[in-house]
């Protein structure tokens, strides 16, 4: 192959140097992965996000394998003739032979090379190539399992294409990277048939953790105890284990996202990681160092014109003083920590009642159930809103016109006349459209299983029902939002933007990214010491709460204890003054240097440099003892107080909230920024 590259990665400002030259003569990069151009689930957000730093550092020489899905390749792919002459000969070969294999660029930034197969096509090998496996290592995939027969067939594909590849006159070295067990198979072939590929296997969460953790089981006090074949038996997903545990094995570099799911692999599949690569995100700065803040205002605004119709009638509460919550993503009750959210919700609401708080939380639960559509009681909400928006405009323009004809004629208007019997009569009839018999609905949808539903149950259990009296309001969007919608039309991101706090309570989450996305956007969150990015967070910075990074304990307390320390974060969050939440969104923000691939890129590099060491030791040397866990840097405490209502003084006597002026905000602002610069320069003690 042609090409020849030194790769080397350089330091990112303020943060730890960094500089691991490696001169890769004629080295390719394979990333194989069953959600490369096929959204899944998170690892989609790995691949498709990392992929311009990839793209950057390998150039011609990198290519993303993944499977053929029409439906995608329609939509984000553009199908061209493999450039490589080594590849074009090897595709060829396969689709002469039976195969069905495409080649193109994926249309995303970084426009990578991707080669995608068609397993449908290449089914007629299944049974053929599920006997070569038992006979091979004695694993057995179920015909029903579909999941599986997928994964044997991608991976006897993928491990013939780099079979391929390898047999070429001058071979380049190959580093093969795969990802999670759907794609680990072709490892496992790759070595079997002692392939010259450096192998690395990720995986970002194991199976069986995954299966314990969505039972009621003490995971993290047990890992120790289980017993993981029996585990797997019992829940039939024996032979997926296997082949998981086989790839770990087998890889010259095993890799994790998190310390969390290391220490989870090292008990579940029996091998340590040899280092953690953790997810990061394509972060963009804006050139404006306020626009995020300016972004959050318009978001908030459109948020709030929803809230307006959804309480119509009851919009008895101060919407410049209410605070808008979030959890999101899939809809695993317990794993996703939604459980204590509602419970520490219902003692929030508690506390605020009793302290006579002005402040309102709005809670949003954006997490896709089974339904058949919005509710009537909800787009009415959005109609009636729109009715009186309609009316004030209607009695604003026969006004303006009454004012103008005065003026016209050299008159100030008769104030007191200006509005007729007709202006009132239409606003009286809009008033009155505005009754309203019943409490503003928890859910925007019809629930296909409202009586077993688990968020629904817990809030008729908690009795949260959007009262007036209460002060904590809940609404459950059981679907992902789209910007098309009629009812909230935002993209998830200018609605994570519009918000004050992302909730993600969870139990089981080996990285997480909506706690990460919030950080990027500036929105402080809540994450768990059992979360990837809650472990990352607490790991590289000296406090994390005072940069609205909150970290709840589940690991070492109780459920209650956990639910009674949410709930102080919650509380402790409502207390804050609109100018301790701007400063504390600029510290937020100020993290996503932290999570950017820039950043976080190296640890994939250092990867796949020991991969290479290690399956080509006369070629490459790699100091094989050398840190690679992601220590070292850590973010000191921001230099001022931090936004705590508790610890925090004003640098003038206390004045009111209406005094907040932007320009004020923005002059401290300015000040704190500065100031952690210069702190940031210096090393942490
Ligand atoms: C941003 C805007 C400010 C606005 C503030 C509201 O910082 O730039 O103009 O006052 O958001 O913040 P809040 O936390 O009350 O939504
Ligand atoms: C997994 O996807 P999930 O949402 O099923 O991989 C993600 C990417 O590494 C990770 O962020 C997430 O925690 C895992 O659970």
């Amino acid at each position: 192959m042609p090409l020849a590259r030194s790769l080397s990665v350089t330091s990112l400002s303020g943060l730890e140097e960094w500089d691991e030259e490696f001169d890769l003569e004629d080295a390719v990069l394979f990333e194989i992965a069953w959600e490369v151009a096929n959204k899944v689930g998170g690892i989609y957000t790995v691949i498709q996000t990392k992929a311009r730093l990839t793209a950057e550092e390998w150039g011609e020489n990198y290519f993303l394998v993944g499977p053929y899905v029409e439906s995608n390749v329609r939509t984000q792919v553009e199908l061209i003739e493999p450039t490589n002459p080594v590849l074009k000969r090897t595709i060829d070969k396969m689709n002469s032979s039976g195969c069905k294999v495409y080649f193109g660029r994926w249309l995303i930034e970084g426009s990578p090379y991707v080669v995608l197969i068609d397993v449908a096509f290449t089914a007629w090998s299944l049974d053929s190539w599920k006997r070569e496996l038992w006979d091979l290592c004695d694993i057995g995939v179920p015909w029903f399992d579909r999941e599986a027969n997928d994964a044997v067939l991608f991976g006897f594909l993928t491990a013939w294409l780099l079979g391929e590849v390898t047999q070429s006159e001058e071979p380049p070295h190959i580093v093969a990277h795969f990802h999670e067990w759907l794609a680990g198979l072709g490892l496992v072939l790759c070595r079997h048939r002692k392939l010259p590929i450096a192998t690395i296997f990720t995986t970002h969460a194991t199976l069986l953790g995954r299966y314990l953790c969505a039972g009621s089981v003490d995971f993290y006090n047990k890992l120790a105890d289980f017993n993981v074949d029996k585990e797997a038996g019992d829940r039939q997903i024996y032979h997926r284990y296997c082949l998981e545990r086989a790839a770990a094995h087998c890889a010259h570099v095993f890799t994790t996202v998190s310390q969390i799911t290391a220490i989870e692999a090292e008990y579940l599949l029996k091998r340590a990681p040899d280092i953690v690569t953790p997810n990061g995100l394509n972060v963009k700065k804006f050139s404006a160092v306020h626009e995020f803040q300016n972004l959050h205002a318009q978001s908030k605004n459109r948020i709030q014109e929803f809230v307006r119709g959804h309480f119509y009638g009851h919009l008895d509460f101060n919407l410049d003083k209410t605070l808008f919550l979030f959890i999101a993503g899939r809809y695993e009750f317990s794993n996703k920590g939604a459980d204590i959210f509602l419970e520490a919700l219902a003692r929030l609401n508690y506390l605020l009642r009793v302290n006579h708080s002005d402040v309102t939380v709005i809670a949003f639960f954006i997490m896709p159930a089974r339904t058949n559509n919005f509710n009537v009681e909800t787009l009415k909400g959005q109609a009636v809103r729109k009715q009186l928006w309609d009316t004030a405009q209607t009695v604003k323009e026969r006004f303006g016109k009454k004012l103008y004809e005065s003026l016209l004629v050299g008159q100030l208007p008769d104030v007191s006349k200006i509005l007729d019997k007709e202006d009132f009569t239409i606003m009286k009839r809009a008033i009155f459209a505005t009754q309203r018999q019943c409490q503003p609905p928890i859910c925007t949808h019809n629930m296909l299983e409202d009586s077993g539903d688990p968020i629904l149950n817990c809030v008729r259990r908690i009795g949260l029902f959007n009262s007036s009296a209460d002060r904590v309001k809940i609404i459950f969007h059981p679907e992902f939002l789209s910007s098309t919608s009629p009812l909230l039309p935002m993209d998830y991101e200018e609605f994570v933007r519009g918000c004050h706090l992302g909730v993600f309570p969870s139990y089981y989450e080996p990285w997480g990214y909506t706690p990460a996305e919030c950080t990027v956007m500036g929105i402080p969150s809540i994450s768990t010491n059992l979360s990837g990015f809650g472990c990352f967070m607490e790991e590289h910075i000296a406090d994390p709460s005072a940069y609205g990074i909150y970290i709840l304990d589940r690991r070492y307390r109780g459920v209650d204890e956990s639910c009674n320390q949410l709930t102080s974060f919650l509380f402790q969050f409502c207390k804050q003054s609109r100018r301790q939440r701007i400063i504390q969104r600029n510290r937020t923000e100020r993290l996503s240097e932290l999570l950017d691939w820039r950043y976080l890129g190296r640890y994939y590099i250092s990867a796949r440099h020991m991969a290479l060491a290690k399956a080509f030791p006369d070629t490459y040397m790699y100091d094989l003892h050398k840190p690679t866990s992601t220590s070292g840097f850590r973010y000191p405490r921001p230099a001022s107080v931090p936004p705590s209502p508790a610890l925090s003084r004003h640098s003038s006597p206390r004045h009111s909230e209406a005094e907040d002026n932007d320009e004020d905000e923005r002059y401290d602002e300015d000040v704190e920024a500065e100031k952690d610069r210069v702190n940031i320069r210096q090393p942490y003690t």
